[in-house]
């Protein structure tokens, strides 16, 4: 598949980078289309901010185009920040912002530390021919008082997984990878794809 990978985001850029690398996809990054411009993302769940950003790469730049809409749910939050995770301190706002304010709201929550959540992600496949896929993924884990770890992005520090025994920020990115929310929507989509008659 020759793909446009409709995001902003160089954290995503180089996990679907990592994890695409071995099904041989030609991945166009965004920064290839100096001149487009990505439009709001207006929707109130994971699924339709994916279609808005797939949908646009799609249609202006005449590739099939793969936009991921994800972030973190915490219990203690009753699902925030959730859609707003991206701009959960603001717009613009930094991942280390993101994270004090979200610690912040936690430590005033009446619920102690770790706190339940899971990462979720909704991945958009839509083709020139306006032939439209979405594929879900999800991982579980809590989030803890202290960060752990830099590497991965957002708010990987301070979420913990059970099934790597560490945080995102720790784990390498092969780990990672091996059970994120991300790489489950993309095991979903790979799957359909390669079905005769597609997702
Ligand atoms: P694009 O729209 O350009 O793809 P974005 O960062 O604005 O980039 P989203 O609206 O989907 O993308 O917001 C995703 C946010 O959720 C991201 O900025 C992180 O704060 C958080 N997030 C998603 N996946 C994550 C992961 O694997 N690790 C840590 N944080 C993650
Ligand atoms: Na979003």
């Amino acid at each position: 598949y020759t793909v446009v990978l409709a995001t902003h985001n160089k954290g995503k850029v180089r996990e679907f980078r990592e994890m695409l690398r071995p099904l041989g996809w030609d991945v166009f990054p965004l920064s290839a289309f100096p001149g487009y411009v990505p439009p709001p993302e207006t929707g109130a769940t994971f699924c339709e901010n994916a279609l808005i950003k797939a949908r646009d790469a799609a249609e202006r730049l005449g590739l099939p185009a793969l936009a991921d809409d994800s972030g973190l749910e915490v219990e203690a939050l009753e699902g925030r920040p959730g859609v707003f995770s991206a701009r959960f301190a603001g717009p613009g706002a930094t991942d280390e912002e993101n994270n004090r304010l979200l610690l912040a709201e936690l430590e005033r929550s009446p619920a102690p530390p770790p706190w339940a959540a899971r990462f979720v992600c909704c991945l958009a496949w839509v083709e020139p021919s306006g032939e439209t896929h979405t594929f879900h993924g999800e991982t579980r884990g809590w989030i803890l008082a202290q960060p752990r770890g830099s590497g991965g992005f957002g708010y990987d520090p301070l979420f913990w997984s059970p099934e790597l025994q560490q945080t995102f920020g720790e784990a390498p990115p092969e780990a990672k990878n091996r059970v994120s929310h991300r790489k489950r929507a993309l095991e979903a989509l790979v799957q359909a794809l390669s079905r005769p008659e597609k997702g």
